[in-house]
């Protein structure tokens, strides 16, 4: 509908300046090297990468925290140009695969495709809200924020002057929450922002899930969809190679279905696949993540349609 072409560009984030652990910013390599863009280009999709191997030319010399906020101009150096990338690359009618990174990088990935599709909806899947704002987060990690800056809760902060309010609170819903900050919760009530956390997962069955979540952002299925997806939304054992593993997650299958039921409306246009990180956990861990990364891509991108 939105799409004209199969065509998809694929960018890679490799960046970690948003949170403390090393390592996140191996992702989106890791993922390419085990060989997502043949695989997607043989779904019958054409294929295009940027690696974005530069980031780390945009760290600034001096970068103290602003406003309690860690590395402020580095993130917003690195998303900032990243966010201009992915706008171009929607406006040229692509759907847009990003490769994280960790989670900063959605005040890129949203930035550049609300640019395009201001009208468009956002499925959150985390186990984390990451809707913390300068005065609210006890981390200092940006990762931890972009939804406040991205929704205009966050208000302003010198740094973060270019991110605008494009993300509108009925336009957004979460899927998978279950380790969310006392103030976070508080903004999810203050803004009446829909959470579908594993309780309700496991109440409804997450296709239930899915349709009542479309159903809050929307309802006419006739709108934009943008999906960005925390792997550790996943449970540890599904996707055991991410900074903040937190136990009680989607299985392997529920994590699948989220990305093919949203392939199947035909109104996704870009996913984010965020937070993998290749120097967590044993070989075999991260082989597990990479591999399972690379199955949600290319669900997105309607790997499991018949
Ligand atoms: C906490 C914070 C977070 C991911 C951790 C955690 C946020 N609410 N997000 N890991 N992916 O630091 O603000
Ligand atoms: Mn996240
Ligand atoms: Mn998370
Ligand atoms: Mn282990």
């Amino acid at each position: 509908k939105f799409l004209s072409t199969k065509t998809v560009s694929i960018v890679g984030v490799p960046f970690s300046g948003g949170q403390p652990r090393g390592g996140v910013e191996e992702g989106p390599l890791r993922l390419v090297e085990f060989g997502l863009l043949n695989q997607i280009q043989e779904m019958g999709w054409k294929v295009d990468y940027e690696g974005n191997n530069n980031i780390s030319s945009l760290r600034p010399n001096q970068d103290p925290d602003v406003l309690n906020l860690k590395q402020p101009k580095y993130v917003s150096n690195v998303t900032h140009a990243v966010a201009k990338q992915i706008e171009e690359r929607a406006r040229q009618n692509k759907f847009v695969l990003t490769l994280g990174g960790d989670h900063s990088v959605a005040l890129a990935t949203v930035t550049g495709v609300f640019s395009v599709y201001p009208n468009a909806c956002l499925i959150w899947v985390d186990a984390h809200a990451d809707i913390n704002t300068p005065a609210t987060t006890d981390s200092g990690n940006i990762h931890g924020c972009p939804v406040s800056f991205l929704t205009g809760i966050a208000g302003s902060h010198p740094d973060f002057a270019w991110v605008k309010p494009l993300l509108k609170t009925n336009r957004l819903v979460y899927i998978g929450l279950r380790d969310v900050d006392a103030a976070e919760k508080k903004i999810l009530r203050d803004y009446k922002i829909k959470a579908f956390s594993m309780h309700h997962v496991d109440r409804y069955g997450i296709g239930n899930i899915v349709e009542m979540a479309l159903d809050h952002v929307n309802p006419k299925r006739d709108l934009p969809i943008h999906l960005t997806f925390d792997v550790d939304a996943l449970d540890p054992s599904v996707a055991p190679s991410t900074g903040t593993p937190v136990r009680g997650g989607l299985t392997f299958r529920e994590g699948h279905y989220i990305c093919e039921a949203l392939a199947e409306t035909g109104l996704l246009v870009a996913a984010d696949i965020m937070e993998v990180n290749p120097a967590l956990e044993s070989e075999m861990e991260v082989f597990q993540t990479i591999q399972v990364g690379c199955s949600l891509a290319r669900c997105c991108l309607g790997e499991s349609l018949l």
